[in-house]
């Protein structure tokens, strides 16, 4: 049965709502036109603004709701939201208590798949997670038959892959919080990193956000892998009953377990070689230094990763991928050495703990272009690990007075120390970190907050200052 097939045995003649027509919802829209529903798309930008696809799906017999009053009236047997949209706004909330059936193409996918579902969130690391977990498992299925697929918040829709998939197959997700916010399904491994402060200008509090995260373990995961030192996680390891796995690259297994005792096994470093205690027995998995991406956070993210596909791939095929995989564009991604300046584009690292992250990596104190769209989120981790750890900060984008007054309360903070520089234009903050270095420097670009106030998204903005800098 192929993907279209699949869904029609799902929904078919109903009324349809898609709120927002995004990367998500594109393939979901396509799928549901040949299955005979009757669809209405409601999305703030207009037909124009949305652009080809629109039109085109206009001309196929799809109805439009734009503009600023865009959810005033949404008449549905089923709603399809979007990850960017709240559940709680417009006449959402007044269409489900009339009988209508929120979901979303991600719920649809989990009910749809065949495929064993191993789900990664958190608030930091989930992408290279993802990515290392993908590739631990297309190396170990190599020729052997069975399919991998990878998905979800990374930025591929599988909706549309679904029918592809047999019971043999994996698919690895990334689920961001927005798409777990309404999800009343688990996968069958469940993975979160961590959770720290995150995207608090979309939920209404940090409650909330944790209250998402959460749902990727809490509707029938079979295990979970989290992290053993975060605090939060901690808290959520102490409450669930589902077999878990805790890591950290900070605590010993001893520390592990002891501040973790529900869990049935642990992952930590011992004389830097990764190793998985189960209770009984301890197995050395990997010496972290064999790790190509650099930094602690990286050893963390392959723990975890390592944790996921327990069971289901061998020692040599984490020591291979380990050695071979470079890392993930935009992370710490390596751009050029000029003039004896190396030039790193991690324009990911979308909030202050990911910056953080990015400057413990490097082996040297770097000059670090931070700054951009406002997500409320408290700059004074941000403002104590510049002053631990960088030579010099060129602020620019919306946020960059904000980061600028958490600089000045910083106890630890001083002028001759570390320098800092404003340039509100993204390109001038490069060409002023250019100038600012010298022969052995590092560039960083690592914004410690999302790309909205001057680009699309932080692809736009590596890709940006990737050019900006091949340029020079
Ligand atoms: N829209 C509204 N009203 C709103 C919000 C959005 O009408 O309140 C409309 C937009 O105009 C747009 C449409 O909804 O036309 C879809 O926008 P969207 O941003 O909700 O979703 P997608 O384009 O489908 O992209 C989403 C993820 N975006 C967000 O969660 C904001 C993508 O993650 C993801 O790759 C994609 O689904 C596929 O799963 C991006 C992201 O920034 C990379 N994620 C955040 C993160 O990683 O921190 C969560």
């Amino acid at each position: 049965m192929n993907s279209a097939e699949l869904i029609k045995n799902k929904i078919k003649n109903s009324r349809v709502a898609v709120l927002g027509l995004g990367v998500s919802n594109v393939p979901l829209v396509e799928l549901l036109l040949e299955c005979g529903n009757e669809i209405t798309v409601h999305d703030k930008r207009d037909v124009e603004n949305i652009g080809n696809i629109a039109k085109r799906f206009q001309d196929m017999g799809v109805k439009f709701v734009t503009g600023e009053r865009y959810l005033d009236n949404i008449r549905a047997d089923v709603i399809f939201r979007s990850p960017g949209i709240r559940s709680d706004i417009g006449s959402i909330p007044y269409a489900v208590e009339n009988g209508a059936v929120l979901t979303s193409e991600m719920e649809l996918f989990f009910e749809l798949t065949p495929a064993k579902i191993i789900a990664i969130t958190g608030s930091d690391g989930k992408t290279t997670t993802t990515t290392v977990t993908y590739k631990l498992l297309e190396k170990e299925l190599e020729g052997v038959g069975r399919k991998v697929f990878v998905g979800g918040n990374i930025g591929t829709p599988l909706l549309d892959k679904v029918g592809e998939m047999t019971e043999d197959d994996v698919a690895v997700l990334e689920l961001s919080s927005f798409q777990l916010f309404t999800m009343k399904r688990s996968p069958s491994r469940a993975v979160l990193t961590n959770i720290t402060p995150n995207h608090l200008d979309w939920h209404a509090d940090m409650d909330e956000y944790t209250d998402a995260k959460c749902n990727i373990f809490r509707n029938g995961a079979e295990h979970l892998t989290t992290n053993g030192a975060n605090e939060i996680c901690q808290k959520k390891l102490g409450e669930t009953k589902i077999e878990s796995t805790a890591f950290s690259a900070t605590l010993s297994k001893e520390e592990l377990i002891k501040q973790n005792p529900n869990v049935k096994s642990v992952i930590y470093l011992k004389n830097n070689v990764i190793c998985y205690f189960d209770g009984e027995n301890e197995t050395e998995i990997l010496d972290a230094k064999d790790i190509l991406v650099p930094g602690a956070h990286n050893i963390e993210n392959y723990m975890a990763a390592i944790s996921a596909t327990w069971g289901l791939v061998s020692l040599d095929t984490i020591r291979y991928v380990a050695k071979t995989f470079g890392g993930v564009q935009h992370r710490l991604e390596f751009v050029r050495e000029l003039d004896g300046v190396r030039y790193y584009n991690s324009s990911i690292d979308s909030s202050p703990t990911r910056t953080a992250a990015a400057l413990s990596a490097l082996p040297k104190a770097p000059i670090v272009i931070c700054g951009g769209y406002d997500k409320n989120i408290p700059f004074e981790p941000l403002a104590r690990a510049l002053c631990e750890r960088a030579r010099a900060v060129v602020l620019t984008g919306a946020t960059s007075e904000k980061i600028y007054d958490a600089l000045q309360a910083e106890p630890d903070f001083s002028e001759d120390k570390l320098l800092v520089k404003t340039e509100k234009d993204f390109g001038r903050a490069v060409i002023c970190a250019k100038e600012l270095a010298k022969d052995g420097d590092i560039v960083l670009l690592s914004p410690a907050c999302a790309s909205f106030d001057a680009f699309k998204n932080f692809e736009e903005r590596g890709n940006c200052f990737k050019n900006i800098v091949k340029g020079f």
